[in-house]
């Protein structure tokens, strides 16, 4: 297969490691050549402002110089172009469903990596506890509704676009947040994961500190 295409990314973005996931399980990393890029709001990088004005990764340039961002817009760009299983269900309410679990373990990265902006980028004497306090709630709060799930057995060991978002962001969460010790107060969710985290492409992507 051609390597065609270019991701701006870094190893340890969660967003970025969804894209790789998804590459990895749908058995096109052949296609893509990685450009490592580490932004943030106080370090811009030009060229990836060039290509995503919000200056985020990750961001994948296509063969024709065009640009598709976010890791959403690319996930399901990405899904259209495999002949196996469609990991974002094309239609129907499975469709709307598993969506709407992925936004929910997107917004545990958003506010992990909010969190993690406010403890190591952000000067001390500037920190806001409470501003911090309600990131954590955020994600306290998804993890309670991703528990009910595995409790009652309705999160699969299959990869989806849900399960993929729900691992990268558990994976981010040990990386950046381990004081949380989400496995404490979420044992079916631990349980679960521990089983998730051992597929082949969430085990070729794992973020190294
Ligand atoms: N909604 C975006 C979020 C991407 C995101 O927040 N990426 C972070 C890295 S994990 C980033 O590029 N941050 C740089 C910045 O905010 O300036 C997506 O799904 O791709």
């Amino acid at each position: 297969m051609a390597v065609t295409m270019t991701l701006l990314y870094s190893p340890l973005s969660p967003f970025a490691r969804k894209v790789l996931v998804l590459l990895h399980a749908t058995g096109q990393t052949d296609r893509v050549k990685l450009q490592l890029v580490q932004p943030a709001p106080t370090q811009p990088v030009a060229e990836l402002n060039a290509n995503n004005p919000a200056g985020k990764i990750p961001a994948l340039i296509l063969a024709d110089g065009s640009v598709l961002h976010d890791s959403r817009v690319i996930l399901d760009y990405l899904d259209q172009q495999h002949s196996g299983t469609p990991l974002i269900p094309r239609s129907g309410p499975q469709r709307w469903q598993r969506l709407t679990l992925a936004s929910l373990a997107d917004a545990i990265m958003d506010a992990a990596v909010l969190m993690r902006y406010e403890s190591f980028l952000r000067p001390e004497a500037l920190r806001w506890d409470v501003w911090l306090d309600g990131q954590g709630q955020k994600i306290e709060r998804a993890l309670q509704q991703f528990e009910h799930l595995a409790t009652g057995a309705e999160l699969s060991q299959q990869l989806d676009i849900a399960t993929i978002g729900l691992g990268c962001a558990l994976g981010y969460l040990d990386l950046r947040q381990p004081d949380l010790a989400w496995r404490q107060r979420h044992p079916a969710l631990a349980d679960w994961y521990a089983g998730f985290s051992q597929q082949p492409a969430l085990l070729a992507t794992q973020p190294q500190a």
